[in-house]
């Protein structure tokens, strides 16, 4: 709660833009608490923080917990903060009863995991995973044109450590579900097998401003009128393809935005998932034909950029088997569950052995300002969280 206040909004959420001035603070706050419980801290060249608990082997690979603390504009105060608070209190809780473990522990703080100001998401672990270059990750803009190495200068993170290239034994996250199924069917924990695969995309709509009282319905060009004709489409495509598909136009913005003017431009953003690969493939084969078609009966120009593709991911066995363990050893009742949601973690399964433990989250609501979980669930995560580090740092010399 004390970090929700960085960024806090008038309807209870959070609003923490990745390095904006409220990311700066509490990332600030996130150190000072890091130092406090002893850790040595690390901050890279894309901002992602490494703040580390030595173990008996040093030169052993670390395991490594961890999520993010930026947010949507209207976010809520557990996406991304729960995880990486949840893998302070183990640090805290390993102090507090003396616990060395033979592997060094390392939590991680991941830099634009949302997306919201820079495209695409999980840019920080994405980098660091090698699934995007340094450079690409410094120069992505946000919509005043304000790009990563600029935002990361301006507060303070651009750190010295290289991106990537050093391995874990394991990492973990925890997370709130971001969905109903936990709440709905009675569970604690969801020890999180997979996550879907994901698609964002940029469409831009060109048709011909023109005069709003002068110009004849049969004569225009009217990229708006055209845009809203694709995004209904894309709405059909996806529910063509249920139960599983989602698709969704976030953003859209009209030019010149006059109201007695007909647009001649459209620019709109299109996030689409699916759990199966060819699935997902066929959606946007699906998609890009349906604009086409509509772009060509209505004379306008169509342009689709391709800005984020993660294919559907599967988390390795034996750090599911940790979750699982944990929970049945401490007795709460979990059940197996795939991600909806993108996270971190999806680009950490491509380089360490990665696992995920979810806890409810009320009605399943995220992104959301009203977003929130009880204090039980929390800390009943944090507890299998705890078991699964453990599993895995107590090594074997
Ligand atoms: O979009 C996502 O799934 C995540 O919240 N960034
Ligand atoms: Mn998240
Ligand atoms: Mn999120």
């Amino acid at each position: 709660m004390e970090m929700a206040r960085i960024g806090a909004t008038a309807a209870g959420g959070c609003r923490r833009l990745a390095l904006s001035d409220e990311d700066r603070a509490a990332r600030d706050l996130y150190i000072d608490w890091c130092r406090s419980a002893d850790l040595a801290v690390r901050i890279d060249h894309v901002g992602n923080i490494f703040a580390r608990r030595e173990g008996r082997s040093p030169s052993l690979d670390p395991v490594g917990c961890g999520s993010h603390l930026d947010t949507q504009p209207h976010g809520g105060r557990f996406d991304g903060v729960y995880g990486v608070l949840a893998a302070l209190e183990v640090v805290r809780t390993l102090n507090a009863h003396a616990t060395e473990t033979e592997a060094p522990l390392e939590i991680v703080v991941w830099t634009n995991e949302e997306g919201a100001r820079f495209a695409p998401s999980m840019l920080g672990s994405g980098t660091f995973a090698g699934v995007h270059t340094l450079d690409f990750a410094l120069t992505r803009r946000d919509r005043e044109a304000i790009t990563v190495a600029a935002a990361l200068e301006s507060i303070g993170y651009a750190g010295r450590e290289p991106c990537g290239g050093h391995r874990y034994r394991a990492f973990f996250e925890a997370h709130i579900e971001q969905g109903p199924i936990l709440e709905r069917e009675g569970f604690t924990i969801g020890a999180v097998t997979g996550v879907q695969g994901l698609d964002w995309y940029d469409l831009r709509v060109g048709g011909e401003d023109a005069h709003a009282g002068s110009t004849s319905m049969a004569a225009r060009h009217d990229a708006l009128a055209g845009a809203a004709r694709m995004i209904t489409a894309i709405e059909d495509v996806a529910r063509d393809h249920a139960p599983h598909a989602v698709a969704t136009v976030g953003d859209i913005h009209a030019l010149p935005g006059s109201r007695n003017t007909i647009p001649g431009t459209v620019e709109f953003t299109l996030d689409m998932r699916h759990p199966d690969a060819q699935a997902l493939s066929d959606m946007g084969d699906a998609i890009r034909a349906e604009c086409a078609t509509i772009a060509r009966q209505r004379g306008l120009e169509l342009g689709i950029d391709s800005v984020e593709h993660t294919a559907p991911v599967v988390f390795a066995a034996s750090c599911v088997a940790s979750v699982r363990t944990g929970a049945e050893t401490l007795g709460y009742p979990l059940r197996e569950i795939i991600s909806g949601a993108g996270h971190d973690a999806c680009h950490l399964a491509g380089v360490a052995p990665t696992g995920m433990i979810f806890v409810p989250c009320a009605g399943g609501l995220s992104h959301n300002e009203a977003e929130s979980a009880t204090p039980a669930d929390l800390a009943a995560g944090c507890n299998v969280l705890l078991h699964a580090l453990l599993d895995h740092a107590a090594g074997t010399p």
